[in-house]
This record gives C-alpha cells, sequence and structure tokens, in this order.
C-alpha cells in the first residue's frame, strides 16, 4: 500500500530527475530519493551523458545508511549490465527492503525485470506511484522508447495579437530581456533545439546557451530541405565548438551538402511530406534514432505548422509581449487548413508573468496516457 508519504517523496524523486533534462540523452532523467525511519539519508540523480544511474548516486551518498530504509525511483531500476552493473543488485546489496517506484521502464533490456528482481530477493516493490507526473518528466525518453521519436516543446514569442513579425518582417525583439534568458533555460533543459530554414536564414541564429554557465550545449538543428542555408552563417562557423546537424532533403545540392560537412555539421537525410515540405515524423524519427529524448522548436513559422499538421507538439511555451502588429504581421504558425472546431488539442498547465512578458505553458491533451501505453 502507498500513502501520503510515498506520493511526498516520489514527487521530491521527480524533480531531482529534471536535473538532469537535457544532459542525459539519450538515457531517461530520473531521481531516487532514500528514506530511512522517515529521514531522508541520500538523494541522487542521473548525472550527464546518463551514468552514473540516480540510484547509485543516491546509495553512495547513504552508505551504511541505506540498510533497512525505502528506495523512491522515479523510473524502474534497471535490470541489464550495460557500462554499469544493473542497479536492482546496487538496491539489493545495500539492503534496501522496500523500494517505490513511479513507471515502468519501456527499455526493453528492462520492462519489468528490475521489479522482479527486486521482489525476488525479498525486497518490498510498490510501483505506479505519481506515475503521471514520472511520466511527463520523463516525456523525451518515453517517446523516443514508445513511440519512436523525441518529445516536441514548441516556443513562441508573440505579439498580443499571436505575430511574431511586422509587415515589413521585423522581428527582434519581441519579448524582452527576462523572457529570453527563460528560452536559454529552456534550451539548456532539451537535448537539441531546431529551427527551420526560413530563420536559419532571416535571423543567423547561433541557437547555443548562453549566460547561463551552462557546460553542455544541445544539437543545434536546421530543417532545411533544399539546404539552402549558407554554411558560412554563424551555424556554419560555429559547427566544430557545438554540434549542428541539418535535416535535408532528397534533392538537396552535393555543393551545400560538401559546405556542411567541411564546416563540420552532420548531415541528416529524410524523406519529404505530400506537400513537398520536410516530413517532420521522418525527421523525428531519425532523431530519435540517434537518442534525441526532447526537442525544442524555435520556429518559424512554416516549421511550427508542419510539426501541428502532423500532431507532433507535446507542449507549448507561448511567451506573450505588450505588441500589437495587426494583419499584415506575419502569423505565428502557416496555414492549417483548420475549418471546424472540435475539442482542445492542449490543455493550460501554467500561466506566470516573466518580465514584462507573459508565458503561458500547454500540453496535449492525453499525452500522460500517450507516454504510459505503446
Ligand atoms: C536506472 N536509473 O538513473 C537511469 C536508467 O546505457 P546504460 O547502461 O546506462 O543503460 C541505459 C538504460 O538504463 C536506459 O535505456 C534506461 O532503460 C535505464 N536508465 N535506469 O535505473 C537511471 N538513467
Ligand atoms: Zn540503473
Amino acid at each position: 500500500m502507498s500513502t501520503g508519504a510515498d506520493s511526498r517523496f516520489m514527487r521530491l524523486a521527480i524533480d531531482l530527475g529534471r536535473r538532469g533534462q537535457g544532459r542525459v540523452w539519450p538515457n531517461p532523467a530520473v531521481g531516487c530519493v532514500i528514506v530511512r525511519a522517515g529521514v531522508i539519508v541520500g538523494r541522487g540523480w542521473t548525472q550527464p551523458g546518463g551514468r552514473p544511474h540516480a540510484e547509485v548516486c543516491a546509495l553512495a551518498r547513504a552508505g551504511a545508511a541505506a540498510r533497512g530504509a525505502t528506495a523512491y525511483v522515479s523510473l524502474e531500476p534497471c535490470a541489464h549490465t550495460g557500462k554499469t552493473p544493473p542497479c536492482a543488485n546496487a538496491l539489493i546489496a545495500a539492503g534496501v527492503v522496500r523500494v517505490v517506484t513511479a513507471v515502468t521502464d519501456p527499455d526493453p533490456r528492462v520492462a519489468g525485470k528490475g521489479h522482479a528482481m527486486l521482489r525476488a530477493a525479498g525486497v518490498a516493490v510498490e510501483e505506479g506511484v505519481e506515475a503521471e507526473a514520472a511520466a511527463l518528466a520523463n516525456a523525451g525518453f518515453l517517446m523516443r522508447i514508445r513511440h519512436g521519436r523525441p518529445m516536441v516543446t514548441l516556443k513562441l514569442a508573440l505579439t498580443l495579437d499571436g505575430r511574431i513579425a511586422t509587415a515589413s518582417g521585423a522581428s527582434r525583439w519581441i519579448t524582452g530581456s527576462q523572457a529570453r534568458r527563460r528560452v536559454h533555460q529552456m534550451r539548456a533543459s532539451h537535448d537539441a533545439v531546431i529551427v527551420g530554414a526560413g530563420t536559419a536564414r532571416a535571423d543567423d541564429p547561433d541557437l547555443r546557451v548562453r549566460d547561463l554557465g551552462v557546460a553542455h550545449q544541445p544539437v543545434r538543428l536546421v530543417a532545411d530541405s533544399r539546404l539552402g542555408v549558407a554554411a558560412s552563417g554563424r551555424l556554419g562557423r560555429s559547427a566544430g565548438a557545438a554540434p549542428v546537424w541539418m535535416l535535408h532533403g532528397p534533392k538537396a545540392p552535393g555543393g551545400a551538402r560538401r559546405d556542411w560537412e567541411r564546416a563540420g555539421a552532420e548531415l541528416i537525410p529524410c524523406g519529404l511530406d505530400a506537400m513537398g515540405r520536410l516530413d517532420m515524423a521522418d525527421a523525428l524519427r531519425r532523431l530519435g534514432a540517434r537518442g534525441i529524448t526532447r526537442l525544442f522548436c524555435e520556429g518559424g513559422g512554416g516549421l511550427a505548422a508542419s510539426l501541428m499538421q502532423a500532431g507532433l507538439i507535446d507542449e507549448l511555451a507561448v511567451f506573450s509581449a505588450g505588441h500589437v502588429f495587426g494583419g499584415d504581421g506575419t502569423a505565428a504558425l502557416g496555414a492549417l487548413g483548420v475549418t471546424d472546431i472540435g475539442p482542445h488539442p492542449f490543455g493550460l498547465t501554467g500561466s506566470a508573468a516573466c518580465g514584462a512578458d507573459l508565458l503561458h505553458r500547454w500540453r496535449r491533451t492525453g499525452l500522460a496516457a500517450a507516454l504510459l501505453t505503446d
């Protein structure tokens, strides 16, 4: 039987796990709390690069105090010997007597075997505590393992009337410095950042995380079906310092391929959709196969519309600023061909002031259920 205290300790484990978001891919961002006689004796989370695993870190902190304790883990402990031995064995060896988990690990090397190993050793196991919250915190990993693609967050920085550029194309800066800082934090919590070719051409963005004191950088991606973005821009020039991957279509010219390769970028050939745009479902499958679990889309309107039309947007971070550009400004998303109003595809999950702007966060309806089933 799980208790209120179980839920509280599990929520703490889930929050600890979030610290790894953006730096543990292709692994999940797991958190672990070890509690003995109501007192926390060890805390841990998956380390950068995906190892050591959360349980190993928490057990190291707890030391001998783990004997007779309960371990709260936001994902089923692993059962396989990879570069490190199974966490289920580490918990057993440390003398943990009860393990509470939130979500079964769908990785076929684990998939219930971790729970079974613990039970076989006489450890009491309680599953499914705070499952939904844990699934959402590990949406990237669960989406990749169960559905073969990363989870996608779309960021929009809009005027009050939903525009992203003026009639003359001016788009810098709509939101203020606090919102921009927040965007850099969001980049850091994702494995990869993506923009469309139009945005890459118009803004010549760098897309690295700046001014946060973080050492790691997300992979920078451009969806550029014809590979028309010049490799001589900021992305190409910095491809040696932080990774750049170019998603392109079958007709990308050989010269452009060579320019990007010479700049140090990785080329990822993808298929096209019925409208001749990059097929984003195919592109995301290729990113999933490379281990990307969390993708942050920073526009523009064409790429955002392709992802939206394909039903591939899982979360939205929408910044609204006190500007009004009117109907001759650029809409946030390209044409979607929506005619009828069905049920809401997104639900509000949070809303807060961010400096002079407002940040609304939305989540795709039914996302948690999709993460907990194949
Ligand atoms: C845990 N705790 O903190 C994490 C787990 O490549 P390896 O050997 O590190 O194994 C990666 C797999 O281990 C990953 O796919 C997932 O099943 C599990 N991750 N497990 O017990 C953790 N990060
Ligand atoms: Zn493990």
